[in-house]
């Protein structure tokens, strides 16, 4: 993680690391408190902007329940009049960079306590091995979420990409076991529109983003964009940034001020080739004991988004189709 340390400042407690030339007067460094020593090692110092980097009008103290609720109404009113069917929004992105989780979050929120719908699990290959189509629930009952298997910086490991093209496209059944040495062989098997993705959400880890692997993913990011021919139904989500800031870890109302967060949404973009305002950064709810609503607003900012990509490009595929009819 020495990248970290450059890009971030120094592990070490203290002072964070001060960028040259000397921070703009509106920056205020904020120290971290002193922790003990075994939260030290993954823990990063940060600077807070006195001024968002993302302005949400309707996000100034408002990180309440009442913020919550007015979020999950406005995804559920996005897809309720979706015509026709559900909102079909998949995760992809390396090998643990949260796929699973960022589901069971969603999840977690509408249902009101930790919930635990797509397998999650510490591993060195990737712990999700099949196509999990899990239907949303309460306020998400128009959306179906896909997980799929991680992506493999080496061959043959990993999800396949045609694989993940053809689940795309409708093509693969819910419960496919992702096999790396050889992708389904789809020809001649027809579109289950009811399958079909509207919006793909890439999911990558904060931590990982800066690191000569995310280059080399890049690689394969492009090989299936060029497959799958996605346009602007694509967006970034960026977990574990509770891994990147001290500060935000003890407070996620920081989050759109804090400088670490902002580089790696550049980064993200950068990496992706998305516009900055198509990059969320999140932090699951993975250590949580209970819901806390402050803790829902990032993440149902990055679902409402995805409604909106997802409900922009069915709306243009139905277009589309009155004009070839
Ligand atoms: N600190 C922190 N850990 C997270 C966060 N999101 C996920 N994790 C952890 O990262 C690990 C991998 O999470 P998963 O959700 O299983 O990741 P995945 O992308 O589905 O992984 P595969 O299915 O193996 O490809 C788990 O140990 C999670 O608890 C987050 O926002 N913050
Ligand atoms: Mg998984």
């Amino acid at each position: 993680m020495d990248f970290l340390k450059n890009i971030f400042g120094s592990r070490q407690r203290g002072r964070a690391h001060q960028p040259q030339p000397e921070p703009e007067v509106e920056k205020q460094p904020e120290e971290p408190e002193p922790q003990d020593e075994n939260q030290e090692e993954n823990s990063y110092s940060d600077i807070i902007y006195e001024n968002s980097w993302r302005k949400y009008g309707s996000l100034e103290g408002e990180w309440d329940k009442k913020y919550s609720d007015t979020l999950l109404d406005e995804i559920e009113k996005t897809t309720a009049k979706l015509n026709p069917g559900k909102l079909n929004i998949m995760m992809i992105g390396q090998v643990q960079s949260g796929k699973s989780s960022t589901i069971n979050s969603f999840f977690s929120i509408t249902e009101e306590r930790i919930a635990s719908r797509a397998k999650v699990g510490k591993s060195e290959a990737s712990y999700s091995l099949d196509l999990h189509v899990i239907p949303g629930e309460g306020k998400l009952q128009h959306i179906v979420f896909h997980d799929v298997m991680g992506i493999e910086l080496g061959e043959k490991q990993g999800v396949h990409i045609d694989d993940i093209s053809s689940a795309v496209n409708g093509q693969l059944k819910p419960g496919y076991k992702f096999n790396p040495m050889a992708p389904a062989n789809v020809q001649g098997t027809e579109v289950d529109e009811s399958l079909m993705i509207h919006c793909v959400i890439y999911i990558v880890d904060a931590e990982n983003i800066f690191s000569e692997t995310v280059q080399s993913f890049q690689t394969k990011i492009k090989d299936l964009e060029n497959k799958l021919k996605i346009g602007s139904n694509r967006m970034v989500i960026v977990t574990k940034i509770d891994n990147i800031s001290n500060i935000v870890k003890d407070d996620i109302t920081k989050i759109f001020k804090s400088e670490n967060i902002e580089r790696v949404v550049e980064s993200a973009k950068n990496t992706f080739g998305v516009p900055k305002n198509y990059v969320f950064p999140v932090k699951n709810y993975t250590d949580e004991a209970e819901i806390e609503h402050f803790k829902n607003i990032p993440l149902l900012l990055a679902l409402r988004q995805a409604t909106y990509f997802g409900a922009d490009y069915m709306r243009g595929k139905k277009v589309d189709n009155q004009k070839k009819s």
